[in-house]
């Protein structure tokens, strides 16, 4: 028995079935009642009215955050923040079988470094793919600093597609941003080394043969892929090169990144050596490197690149006669570089100085023009004057790091690390409108869109590295925070904290969720990795076993309740390959393939074709079965490998 009562406009549902205080037959609690046992202000009341989403209503924004160190990626909603989904890109997911079947084995496998498989990635920037400098909805791409990497996911399924990795470097940072029309993705190297792989040089020749450089991945969309043979990179001196952005509208064509340790001081362990850190930040400014990739493209398509380990590289000395490389100082330790939705200006902060720096492209483009530079690098690059370049510097507070945009016109939001606030300012203008503290330690942020031609304001979502004292406590690890802020009025509020305890984010990027248009199911027997039909897809009848000397290959399908075939029979030896194609048409009806002990583990979303792979190295009967509870008689969907003596 139910009674319902209706008190200042909140619906409120008394359940109570005599088990109130003192035996009273019903209990209803009022919205004063609830704020008051749970020790909420109205404040609190707000910010929960403004995150809540109802069973059966959905998220206006889908955010795709870095997984760090997990070299995943986490799919939450805004602003509910509630998680949709891990993809699995650099390292295995065991729920969706990736790392554990055939098909995205092949995916993981294209990401091994000269033979050497690799588990573990380091996540930082997560990139929408754009159309005219909109965020279309069709890509993700992210990149791994540890291993320097870069994957595709197809966001028709969220699944990993591909993953490539870069031939000259051994670290990167810069990476992925994408071009207004997702041409090229964007990624920086970070820590210099020579760029010819397995090539050692001392560190006394750290000037002469180590490199940084710029890598321009070309992105095939119809294929969906990137394509290696098309892609280029702009070789540049040994300077850290750190965050990048490329150009839009009036900027477009161009590519700006930024770098840190320009002193190009090695560390040491002779006595008296300053340590690494000290070392690198003796300088005042460092260099925000300005490239012209559209003219570096042609460039390299007329034959100017050398190949460096089989990969179109145009070196330093080419790309200044040509005029497509220029240098500008840049205050202390730079870390964000983010072009402004206009185009125009170039938002950079050092984290040891308190300014933001907002560079004008307009100014940068006259400066080159009139041939108007202060000086050489060492490397002969024309550094164009500060002064030259800047339209204004802002005083914003300790640690600035990196900027994100709002649908307000010259509306800035920048994260400030040491003082633990993000600042909302007019780039236009140079004035700083408001400020708010957050839990502790920003790194990034994110805005919604808010790194593309046309921000769409709304959240902002601060992504901090310490979360110290909000959660309940786990132990000395913990997790990190994200906290969601309403930035649809004057003053900034905060709505929400997030743990997040996958990793340490980095960059998380969100996209308006109509966007989106993921399918529900794939054409019958696709291999989803290759977006092809699977060449080991049966329908249902035609399932069948072969068996050729010591290799057993099973044609086999999953639906409800039933896993055909229901036996597999091998000696000891054999190599097993059981393909399996789920048959349902039904919405997530999931079907799950493991073996008993085998190590193996398969997610068959319906129409997919997976397939597993294994030596039946242990006489013995291994059950097999499905994973995923999905009917009534789900635990009754198994079989057996039987594994005889030879
Ligand atoms: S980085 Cu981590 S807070 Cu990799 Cu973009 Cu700035
Ligand atoms: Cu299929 Cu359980």
């Amino acid at each position: 028995m139910r009674t319902f009562a209706i008190k200042s406009g909140v619906l409120l549902l008394a359940a109570g079935l005599g088990l109130g205080a003192a035996g009273s037959a019903f209990s209803a609690e009022s919205l004063q009642d609830v704020l008051k046992r749970r020790g909420l202000s109205q404040q609190d009341l707000l910010a929960a009215a403004k995150t809540y989403v109802p069973t059966g209503k959905r998220d206006e924004f889908l955010a795709f955050s870095s997984g760090g160190q997990s070299g995943q990626v986490i799919v939450y909603g805004i602003p509910s923040m509630r998680i949709l989904k891990y993809i699995g890109v650099f390292t295995p997911e065991p729920w969706q079988g990736y790392g554990f079947d055939e098909n995205s084995k092949a995916v993981l496998k294209q990401g091994w470094i000269d033979g050497k498989e690799i588990t573990w990635g380091d996540t930082h920037h997560p990139a929408i793919s754009e159309t005219n400098g909109q965020y279309d909805g069709q890509f993700l791409f992210i990149n791994d600093k540890a291993n320097p990497r870069l994957a595709v996911i197809d966001l028709r399924d969220f699944e990993t597609k591909q993953i490539v990795v870069n031939p000259i470097y051994k670290s990167e940072h810069g990476g992925a941003f994408v071009t207004p029309n997702t041409d090229y993705v964007i990624e920086a190297a970070q820590y210099a080394a020579p760029l010819e792989n397995k090539k050692f040089f001392p560190l006394e020749e750290f000037n002469e043969k180590y490199r940084g450089g710029v890598t321009y991945w070309k992105f095939d969309r119809k294929e969906g892929r990137i394509d290696p043979k098309k892609s280029f990179s702009v070789e540049l001196p040994p300077y850290s090169q750190d965050l990048s952005d490329a150009g839009k509208g009036p900027s477009d064509g161009w590519s700006f990144t930024n770098s840190f340790c320009t002193e190009r001081y090695v560390g040491g362990i002779e006595k008296g050596r300053p340590p690494y850190e000290a070392g690198c930040s003796a300088k005042d400014t460092d260099y925000l490197h300005v490239i012209n990739w559209k003219k570096a493209a042609e460039l390299v398509a007329a034959g100017k690149a050398k190949k460096i380990n089989g990969h179109d590289v145009l070196p330093i000395d080419v790309a200044v006669k040509e005029g497509i490389l220029f240098l500008i100082p840049e205050p202390k330790s730079p870390h964000g570089a983010d072009v402004t939705p206009d185009g125009k200006f170039i938002v950079v902060s050092g984290k040891l100085d308190t300014h933001v720096s907002v560079y004008s492209f307009e100014k940068i483009q006259a400066a080159i023009k009139a041939g108007k530079f202060e000086s050489k690098d060492p490397y002969g690059i024309p550094v164009i004057g500060m002064k030259d370049a800047l339209h204004t510097q802002v005083q914003l507070g300790l640690g600035p790091l990196h900027t994100q945009f709002d649908a307000k016109t010259c509306v800035a939001y920048t994260s400030l690390y040491v003082d633990s606030q993000v600042a909302k300012w007019n780039f236009c203008e140079g004035k700083v409108l408001d400020k708010i503290s957050v839990h502790y330690n920003i790194g990034h942020l994110v805005t919604m869109e808010g790194d593309s031609v046309a921000p769409k304001g709304r959240y902002l979502v601060a992504l901090n590295k310490l979360s110290i004292d909000r959660f309940n406590p786990v132990g000395p690890l913990h997790p990190q925070n994200h906290q969601l802020i309403d930035i649809a009025n004057d003053k900034m509020q905060l709505l929400y904290d997030m743990p997040l305890p996958l990793g340490e984010p980095h960059y998380v990027v969100a996209i308006e969720a109509s966007k989106l248009k993921p399918g529900v199911r794939y054409k019958v027997g696709t291999d989803s990795r290759t977006d092809k039909p699977h060449p080991g897809a049966v329908r249902a009848g035609e399932e069948r076993t072969e068996k050729k000397g010591n290799k057993i290959t099973v044609y086999g399908t999953l639906i409800r309740s039933h896993i055909t075939p229901e036996t597999i029979e091998a000696e000891v030896g054999d190599e097993v390959t059981i393909h399996l194609t789920n048959l349902e048409r039904a919405q997530d009806e999931t079907h799950g393939f493991t073996v008993s002990t085998y190590n193996t583990h398969a997610s068959v979303e319906p129409g997919k074709t997976v397939t597993v792979k294994f030596k039946a190295d242990k006489e013995g009967v291994y059950p097999y079965y499905c994973t995923e509870f999905c009917s009534a008689l789900h635990l009754e969907m198994q079989g057996y490998l039987l594994v005889k003596p030879k």
